[in-house]
């Protein structure tokens, strides 16, 4: 079949929650993909910061058909012989003391913000369903009831109310207003390093830090959601080490199973964590053999191909060379790692055109939030490959 035949049957036989680009993937290989009709692509989104370690990773693929192999599923009635290590290497890699495995990211969400709940009304005696939890305007955590219940995008929101309470909605980049906001009842605050859908807004120097002291100060947890920033995607582990910070508790999902498998997680320590009691929470694929397999793998690669330290320099390098692009469109390049954004004047009629005339010239990206290009390749894009996409995105980015 060719890409117009594949289009029409998701048309018709799929619902429209999406309007992606008119290229039909079948095959990918590091920053590669290739579509079925033989055209070859860079993927500038990593499925949204989840290839991380490209696509297709012979070592995540080999631990994958391993495993498969011997058992996937066992449920949490019972113990198998990879989540332990998994455990253990996610502590070891992350410096938190414990963490819980759920599948999506929005579960992760969901969980850190039911033992947030848990800790205030266990530890910090707020009086029962009364916790109030902080988050930031322009944030993206998901797309349950409870995580758009405090978004500010309406298209998330509109139409699906009502709404969870016990959310209190700040401007993001402003520690004051946090400071503001927090009450006896409020729990925790929740935010993104830098956010990715809002269209890769980068807080102001400090501002982490001073959340995090605000939390300390407060009693309040600090919960950070690394989901689309952390395991390498900003040039460091998480993108709270930008200025230092070990919130209370982060929130991983996407790359740390390398774009094969739903696997995410909530880390934390015993104080957190620990107050979770058999029964009280958990999934049916949460902590699988075969995602704790996988995500092993995941990791692996991630240290074994010092891929935090990769997305540093190349993000670096591509930064600097997108911002010397002269292009009567561009208002602003942004980014940290291989997190970037650029956005287009108003005047540029939005950004989606752009990605078409990309998608044109071999490159994917995705827009996000009308005017903003998000350039995330895997991190093991090298400087030829940078260098062969420069001069096709400078092109586009001069077209009337
Ligand atoms: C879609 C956005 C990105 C996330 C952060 C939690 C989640 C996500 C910081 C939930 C997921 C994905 C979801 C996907 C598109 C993509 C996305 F545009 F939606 F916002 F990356 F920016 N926290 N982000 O980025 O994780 O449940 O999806 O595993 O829903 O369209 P999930």
């Amino acid at each position: 079949m060719k890409t117009q035949e594949f289009i029409a049957l998701e048309e018709h036989f799929g619902a429209h929650n999406y309007h992606p680009l008119d290229v039909v993937i079948t095959r990918g290989d590091g920053v590669w993909v290739y579509d079925v009709d033989g055209k070859k692509y860079l993927d500038c989104l990593s499925a949204y910061s989840a290839v991380n370690q490209g696509h297709v990773h012979p070592k995540i693929l080999a631990a994958l058909v391993e495993q498969a192999g011997k058992i996937t599923l066992t449920s949490r009635a019972f113990r198998n012989d990879q989540l332990p290590l998994f455990y253990k290497e996610l502590s070891d890699l992350t410096g938190y003391e414990m963490s819980l495995p759920m599948n999506s990211g929005a579960e992760a969400v969901e969980t850190a913000l039911k033992i947030a709940r848990k800790w205030a009304y266990q530890v910090k005696k707020v009086p029962r369903h009364l916790a109030e939890i902080i988050t930031c305007a322009g944030n993206f955590h998901g797309r349950t009831i409870t995580t758009i219940s405090f978004s500010t995008e309406p298209l998330y929101r509109d139409d699906f109310g009502p709404f969870t309470p016990g959310f209190i909605t700040v401007p993001y980049g402003d520690a004051s207003a946090i400071s503001k906001a927090i009450t006896p009842n409020t729990a925790a605050v929740l935010l993104e390093p830098i956010q990715g859908e809002g269209g890769v807004i980068i807080p102001p120097e400090g501002y982490l830090k001073q959340v995090a002291e605000i939390c300390r100060k407060n009693n309040v947890l600090f919960i950070a959601d690394e989901i689309q920033t952390g395991l390498g995607r900003t040039g460091k582990l998480f993108a709270a080490q930008h200025e230092n910070v070990h919130p209370d508790v982060t929130i991983i999902g996407k790359a740390l199973a390398g774009g094969f498998y739903p696997v995410s997680a909530v880390l934390s320590d015993q104080e957190v964590l620990g107050l979770f009691t058999p029964g009280e929470h958990g999934s049916t694929f949460g902590g699988n053999p075969l995602a704790a397999a996988i995500a092993r793998a995941a990791m692996k690669v991630i240290v074994d191909e010092d891929l935090v330290q990769r997305a540093a320099e190349m993000g670096e390098y591509f930064i600097e060379q997108l911002s010397e692009i002269p292009s009567p469109h561009v208002k602003e390049v942004r980014g940290k790692g291989l997190l970037i954004g650029v956005e287009l004047n108003e005047k540029a009629g939005g950004a989606r055109r752009f990605c078409e005339y990309l998608q044109e010239r071999g490159i994917l990206a995705k827009e996000t939030h009308e005017r903003v290009i998000r350039f995330a390749p895997p991190l093991v894009i090298d400087k030829e490959t940078i260098d062969w996409a420069l001069p096709l995105i400078r092109d586009v980015l001069n077209i009337e």
